[in-house]
């Protein structure tokens, strides 16, 4: 099995609020379609998701004010799930939205019933209630999740930077792309979104691969490169 991850940094315009990146959501899902291996796919927030969380304070405690940002993030969150479900459905076959905010506790035996019938799982990162918290789930931590339930083989994520470098490369002239990044190899690297930015998905890209997933992280804009994996010229970074 591959779980592979489209980073709401590529599906979406991060800092735009509600734009969908319809052509390059396109072009990494006609890459995916090649490979033939069972697969489930997560997406993240990005506009959709993201600059709503900050507004209402999310996650927090739950009150009236929350109660509603709960609401209207999640509604973002099915559009832009639909919209990436719609070309998933056409380019690669049946498909099933995953909300996890309506089955946090058992997402991945819902996702079994789904994989054994070959309807693909579409999941994304979600609001979701908990007590008298409201919290978010990332898409980075369903990823972790499915891969623990599942031992996947490879588990992919598309983000909008070549790979992990030894600090933002948005800010940093002098960040180096590291091929390989290994237990305890330091990044400088701040938790920039609701959900952590890259330092929260390489804590769960850890998680995933001490369980023994090989986890990738490749440019979504060249997502070609998908198929070099495993090749010495292959442009990304492997967790190990
Ligand atoms: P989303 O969480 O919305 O799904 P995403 O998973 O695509 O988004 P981000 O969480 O936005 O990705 O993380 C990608 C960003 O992380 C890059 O745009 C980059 O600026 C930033 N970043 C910070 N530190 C690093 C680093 N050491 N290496 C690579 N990128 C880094
Ligand atoms: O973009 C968070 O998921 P992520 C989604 O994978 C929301 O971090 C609702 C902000």
């Amino acid at each position: 099995m591959h779980i592979i991850k489209l980073g709401g940094s590529v599906i979406t315009a991060k800092g735009r609020y509600r734009t969908f990146m319809q052509k390059a959501t396109s072009r990494i899902i006609e890459e995916i379609a090649q490979i033939k291996d069972q697969i489930i796919i997560v997406h993240g927030g990005g506009s959709f998701g993201h600059i709503l969380a900050h507004r209402y304070g999310i996650p927090g405690k739950l009150d009236s004010k929350k109660l509603a940002g709960f609401s209207r993030i999640h509604m973002d969150m099915l559009d832009l799930n639909s919209r990436v479900c719609s070309i998933i459905d056409d380019k690669i076959g049946p498909c099933i939205s995953m909300p996890a905010a309506v089955m946090m506790s058992d997402f991945e035996e819902k996702a079994s019933e789904f994989t054994y019938r070959n309807v693909l799982p579409v999941f994304f990162g979600d609001v979701y209630i908990d007590g008298e918290r409201i919290g978010i789930i990332s898409g980075d931590r369903i990823m972790s999740r499915l891969a623990a339930e599942f031992k996947p083989e490879r588990a992919i994520f598309f983000t909008d930077v070549d790979g992990i470098y030894t600090s933002n490369p948005r800010t940093d002239r002098n960040a180096k792309l590291l091929k390989e990044l290994e237990g305890d190899v330091r990044t400088s690297i701040n938790r920039e979104d609701v959900t952590g930015g890259m330092a929260g998905k390489i804590d769960e890209m850890r998680k995933m691969a001490r369980s023994g997933t090989e986890v990738f992280i490749i440019n979504g804009r060249k997502p070609e490169r998908i198929h070099q994996i495993g090749k010495p010229f292959f442009k990304g970074t492997v967790i190990r």
